[in-house]
């Protein structure tokens, strides 16, 4: 038998030790444990008593002495023992006095049976026949070998029993007494064959027990015939799909799923399996291998339509006149939506999310997008709404996001209630192999770091195929955790359709050449079975092919009518290319009062920090005063407001909740009780817990920020804020910001006001942590430099069709508005806060409510109400027209303080300090206003960034457009006053910050005129 291949021996030894070790730790006189040989084939069976009521300690090398302890308990007094236990020695101790050296053996030898049980539950998937292609070199462990445990031949039909407490399946209590043989056949057919399991890592033992009764199922798992034809049928699309693209597209792109069709049939059992079970609506995330089929055979999306984008490779999609159409995509990169039928009848929504070529990047989107559907959904239990990941073997691995996605998998503010993972592990990445591409056996180890169970399969066995799919959705509707079905499968041809994989992998390649397709497998298996017939095959076959031949043809004249680009929720907002109106987001007073006063209030019983107590009855009195709000209060009283008016907020990223640097304190901690209160869930009566969410989340950047991107596009009411710690560790996320934030709506016609508050400014705190490389996002801004767009209010789409947003404000009431105008208005753009650090306790740093309300005649309300404003103007209240000023100061962010401090020391009154607060898009036009009230200054962009970073690359060609338009001069005449170039964002000695941003504040203010460039 296999199992008896050559033992090494160094296991002997191993063997032999174990078992030396065994009786050494047995006392002589003791009638439980001792040596056991191996027992002749004649010696009597034992009673049969299912030793598995032994708690798992029992498997482990203390056992022994476990038990010794146990018996002496026992002997003393049996009701110390856990009542199994007392059931156990009565039967063995018992039956040992009258039949010495029966019962010590019987132990002996179901122990060592259990032992051999326990080592195919955990490393049978290690002798599973995985890969179709037959290449796998995989050594079996040593303790899968009956040998390893002193078993032979000989006991091969002698019977043994082993029936396991409390557990259904061929182990079970009731079916005890087996023969080694039968055991061992159930075993490898269970664990070994086209399915290894890996569930014995996980923690919790009913979800063991759970896997445990669906694996070692009494007889093997076997579809009926009309299962197997409807298989069949979605086995021959899958195939003769990728076949059909192939002919009629040669050299085109499609990184087809040849060599992994079976995914198809495996997912929409899947689906349909869920559906079953109460799942409503599935958002998937996907890579390019297999998504043209996904797409067409899963989501059912028209054949016609995606021949017809297919076809259209290079050209931009036909689509209503005059409609924004973007910059497209690839193909294999565009999201989409549709209603399915399932195959009991129901109805399910699936969402495809849109995503770009960085491998994995989407996952945190598409779960942040799950919880959001959830929320919406009021989906408390989490079981109408999964999310569905497909990953690739190579990047699964090597892909730092995959980790950090698990690991938001059960925390309570992010956790969707189980991702299903699937791996299309077709054993190479492009060009490379498993071994120079993960360290680890498999490529889904990372998974078990999260106690996910993992289910391996070959791809080439169709209804294991199936079966593992449908148990991962029983999985995650009964534990709402992830799971993983990994389809060892292999990749057919190249990396796409242009490439010769024979350059790379030779061998693999030779094999797969004769290796038959899936389907031909399927095929045969049923025809040999007899289930279905050849004249069967040929006419779905037929079928299949005349369909698609028919949906080929009418692509021919197909033209999109309806623009896929807003879902349900979104009907109504604006495109970029259509004028929406500019809001007021001022709010009445009455309701700033009250609200602020339910923000401010905590309960009576409730016992804060004593600091938390001054920090909140100071809040009260700058609402009752209206006076000296604060940065944390406005954040608080628009945060408020948006939710009175029937919105949902949500706030996440590292300490968040306090704040990094203590000023928030969203959730404030009952010093006796520990008990926590959250003065924003307590502005309404009965307001639902999660219409205002406030959250640390785990200390991820890349998969927190995808998370809640994901979670900003479900629905436009929601205002979704990430606070990175500091603003460089966003750089983390820099994926998310380049490939989603920065162009996800024009690639994918996709919007989102997601806003990112990134904490900066140069407090002398050294290289880290002073800038948020503020460059780097306005670099990333599409307008353009050299045009100055419409900018009359009334027809002013600059911000629409800007890709983003990034602002540095200055001032609570300012911050206030832009937060709610992300809200009101009607479309969504995302948005790029430089958030302050000194600024959030800097005493000039406040304003006052009635900056908040939109009251007639209150400062901030002109003929639109009361708004953001995208640039400040002096202070000083300057006429419109104010030739003594000799110079005009422009600058952003909480330098401006350091300004106005500056020239107020040097009694500098013919200097005007203007405050950029939107940077991008450019404020042309308030610009200009200010260019025309001070037309003899000199003009001077002021930063405490060095020159190639912070605004000044950004601003220096605008600001010059705006001048040149009013003939005020070109670049030689904008002057700087700053840091100087530098490698470094910052310095790291406090005193040399303090001279350079001395100097750069003086060099602004000074008398002279500014020389520059030298
Ligand atoms: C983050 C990232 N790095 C590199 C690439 C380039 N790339 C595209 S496909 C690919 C191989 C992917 O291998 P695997 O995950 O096994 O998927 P497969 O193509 O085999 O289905 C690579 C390296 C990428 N798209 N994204
Ligand atoms: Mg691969």
């Amino acid at each position: 038998m296999a199992w008896l291949r050559a033992f090494p021996d160094v296991a002997r030894h191993a063997v032999r030790r174990y078992l030396a070790q065994a009786s050494h730790h047995v006392p002589r006189s003791s009638r439980m444990i001792h040596s056991t040989a191996l027992r002749p084939k004649a010696a009597p069976v034992p009673r049969p008593v299912p030793l598995s009521r032994l708690t798992d300690s029992f498997l482990d090398g203390t056992s022994s002495v476990y038990l010794e302890e146990l018996q002496r308990a026992w002997e003393a007094d049996p009701d110390s023992v856990d009542e199994s236990w007392d059931n156990f020695f009565r039967n063995f101790v018992g039956q040992a006095a009258t039949s010495p050296g029966i019962s010590g053996q019987t132990i002996q030898e179901s122990m060592r049976l259990l032992l051999l049980v326990r080592a195919y539950q955990v490393n049978g998937h290690m002798k599973a026949k995985l890969d179709p292609l037959g290449l796998e070199e995989r050594e079996v462990p040593a303790d899968l070998d009956p040998a390893f445990y002193g078993f032979t031949e000989a006991d091969l039909d002698r019977e043994f029993f082993i029936g396991v407490w409390s557990m259904a399946g061929f182990l079970s209590d009731n079916r005890p007494v087996q023969t080694l043989r039968s055991i061992l056949n159930r075993l490898e057919q269970a664990y070994c064959g086209s399915v290894g399991y890996e569930y014995m890592h996980i923690a919790n033992r009913e979800q063991c027990n759970w896997l445990r009764d669906k694996i070692e199922t009494i007889t093997p798992m076997m579809y009926n015939r009309e299962r197997q034809e409807v298989i069949l049928d979605r086995l021959i699309w899958s195939t003769q799909f990728e076949n059909f693209l192939a002919t009629k597209w040669v050299t085109a792109k499609r990184f087809g799923l040849e060599g992994g069709e079976t995914l198809i049939p495996g997912m929409k059992e899947m689906f349909d399996r869920a559906a079953d079970l109460g799942v409503e609506s599935i958002v998937v995330g996907m890579p390019h291998r297999g998504r043209l089929n996904v797409l067409g055979n899963v989501f059912r999306k028209p054949l016609r339509q995606i021949f017809s984008e297919f076809s259209g490779s290079g050209t931009k999609a036909v689509d209503e006149v005059g409609l924004y159409t973007g910059t497209g995509d690839v193909k294999y990169h565009l999201g989409t939506s549709y209603d399915r039928p399932t195959r009991g009848g129901k109805r399910i929504h699936l969402s495809l999310v849109a995503n770009p070529s960085h491998l994995e990047a989407v996952n945190p989107v598409v779960i942040g997008k799950t919880r959001g559907k959830q929320y919406y959904a009021n989906d408390l239990d989490r079981t109408k709404n999964l999310a569905v990941l497909i990953h690739g073997d190579g990047s699964f691995a090597g892909q730092g996001v995959v980790y950090e996605t698990f690991h938001l998998s059960a925390l309570p503010n992010y956790t969707t209630g189980g991702t299903i993972h699937i791996v299309v592990n077709n054993q190479v990445a492009f060009t490379t192999d498993p071994k120079a591409g993960r360290s680890s056996q498999y490529c889904t180890d990372v998974a078990k770091a999260l106690d996910a169970p993992i289910f391996h399969v070959n791809g080439d066995d169709m209804e294991a195929v199936v079966h593992v799919f449908e148990l991962a959705a029983e999985w995650r509707q009964t534990f709402h955790k992830d799971v993983v079905v990994d389809i060892v499968c292999y990749r057919r041809f190249g990396h796409n359709e242009m490439d010769e994989p024979s350059f790379t992998q030779p061998k693999m390649y030779q094999v797969i050449r004769n290796h038959p397709s899936a389907l031909q497998l399927y095929q045969n298996k049923l025809l040999e079975s007899g289930h279905v017939t050849r004249e069967y095959i040929g006419k779905i076959q037929n079928k299949v092919s005349s369909i698609l031949n028919e949906e080929f043809n009418s692509s021919k004249d197909y033209v999109p009518k309806r623009r896929d680009w807003l879902s349900a929720y979104w009907a109504g907002f604006k495109s970029p290319e259509q004028i929406s109106r500019i809001r007021n987001t001022g709010v009445k007073p009455e309701i700033l009062k009250r609200v602020g006063e339910a923000i401010t209030t905590l309960p009576e019983d409730f016992k804060p920090h004593k600091v938390l107590k001054r920090v909140f009855d100071d809040r009260a009195k700058m609402i009752q005063t209206g006076e000296g709000v604060d940065w944390a209060l406005a954040e608080a009283l628009a945060f408020a407001t948006l939710l009175v008016e029937g919105n949902h907020v949500r706030l996440s990223g590292q300490d968040v909740e306090r704040g990094t640097f203590s000023h928030r304190h969203a959730v404030i901690h009952d010093q006796q009780t520990g008990g926590v209160y959250c003065p924003l869930d307590h502005i309404m009566m009965n307001q639902n817990e999660e219409m205002f969410t406030v959250s640390n989340s785990s200390l991820s950047e890349f998969g927190v920020l995808g998370f809640e991107l994901g979670y900003s596009m479900e629905n436009p009411n929601s205002l979704v804020l990430w606070e990175g710690q500091f603003g460089d560790f966003a750089n983390g996320a820099q994926v998310i910001f380049d490939q989603f934030l920065s162009s996800g709506e024009s690639k994918w016609l996709r919007q989102t006001g997601l806003v990112m508050l990134l904490p900066h400014g140069y407090d002398g705190q050294g290289p880290e942590h002073s800038s948020a490389r503020l460059e780097r996002y306005l670099q990333m801004s599409d307008d353009n430099p050299y045009m100055i767009p419409e900018m009359d209010p009334t027809l002013r789409k600059q911000i629409q069709e800007c890709n983003w947003q990034v602002v540095n404000v200055t001032t609570p009431a300012n911050y206030f508005h832009v937060l709610r105008r992300q809200i009101h208005r009607e479309f969504r753009k995302p948005l790029i806060v430089m958030a302050p650090k000194n600024l959030l306790r800097h005493p000039k740093c406040k304003s006052n409510l009635s900056e908040f309300d939109d009251a007639q005649g209150h400062p901030g309300f002109d003929k639109q109400g009361t708004r953001f404003k995208r640039l400040i103007k002096d202070r000083n209240d300057h006429s419109n027209l104010e030739e003594g000023i000799r110079r005009l100061v422009l600058c952003s962010g909480k330098v401006y303080y350091d300004l106005e401090e500056e020239r107020k020391a040097t009694d500098a009154k013919d200097v005007a300090i203007c405050r950029v607060e939107q940077l991008c898009p450019f404020p042309y036009d308030l610009i200009q206003r200010e260019l025309k009230r001070y037309p003899n200054a000199e003009i001077v962009w002021c930063q405490e960034e060095p020159m190639n970073m912070g605004a000044y690359n950004y601003i220096s060609p605008r600001l010059c457009t705006a001048m040149k338009a009013l003939g005020r001069g070109t670049m030689e005449d904008i002057k700087y006053a700053g840091r100087p170039p530098s490698a470094s964002t910052a310095t790291g000695f406090l005193s040399v910050h303090q001279q350079e941003q001395k100097e750069l504040v003086q060099k602004a203010i000074q008398r002279e005129p500014i020389k520059f460039p030298c």
